[in-house]
């Protein structure tokens, strides 16, 4: 059994510039994963194949991402009990509201967790989250990651603060 723990499969090798943004966030958890090309169309059996091979290949979540007719993440959610999270990539000439709407419309029994068009990154951060209920390790590093959100926040609220601050001292300036 490999040690890899996230598989994450694009309906085509131009899904890639959109999907480094997952391998992104899962290198930065030091979550390991492996990258696929597949295609519930172009190459059905090897999408099966994948899809049911994954849990015993020691996988822990799948995440799958397709443009257009996005059939993949279902398709692959159906013939594994591993958790499948879907992202809809944005192509012509509808710019992703096809294959959100034929990721995130699963019939009952068979779900598939859907982020937002071209959203990557955070289909990366959620197969962490789901590995991180059996990783205090990865607990942690998800709990200073969102520390480090809030303070980005707190950092732009401040400078906020400041910029009004000097524009209404300067509109004072101007009445005097
Ligand atoms: C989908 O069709 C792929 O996921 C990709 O987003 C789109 C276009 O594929 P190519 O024609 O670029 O191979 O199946």
């Amino acid at each position: 059994m490999s040690s890899i723990q996230v598989g994450i499969v694009m309906g085509s090798d131009s899904d890639l510039p959109i999907m480094e943004k997952c391998a992104e966030a899962l290198t930065e958890f030091g979550v390991s994963y492996e990258m696929v090309v597949s295609s519930a169309h172009r190459h059905p059996e090897k999408t099966a194949r994948y899809a049911r091979g994954a849990a015993d290949a020691g996988l822990k979540v799948i995440i799958a991402a397709a443009g257009g007719a996005a059939h993949l993440p279902g398709v692959i959610a159906s013939m594994t009990l591993l958790p499948v999270i879907g992202v809809p990539i944005a192509i012509e000439p509808l710019q992703g509201v096809d294959s959100l709407y034929s990721i995130v419309q699963m019939p009952k029994g068979i779900p598939v967790a859907t982020v937002t068009i071209n959203g990557a990154y955070n289909a990366g951060l959620l197969a962490v989250e789901m590995l991180a209920m059996e990783n205090e390790e990865l607990k942690e590093k998800l709990n200073s990651y969102r520390q480090r959100l809030a303070a980005q926040v707190e950092k732009k609220d401040k400078s906020l603060r400041e910029k009004m601050k000097s524009i209404r001292n300067l509109e004072q300036g101007e009445k005097e």
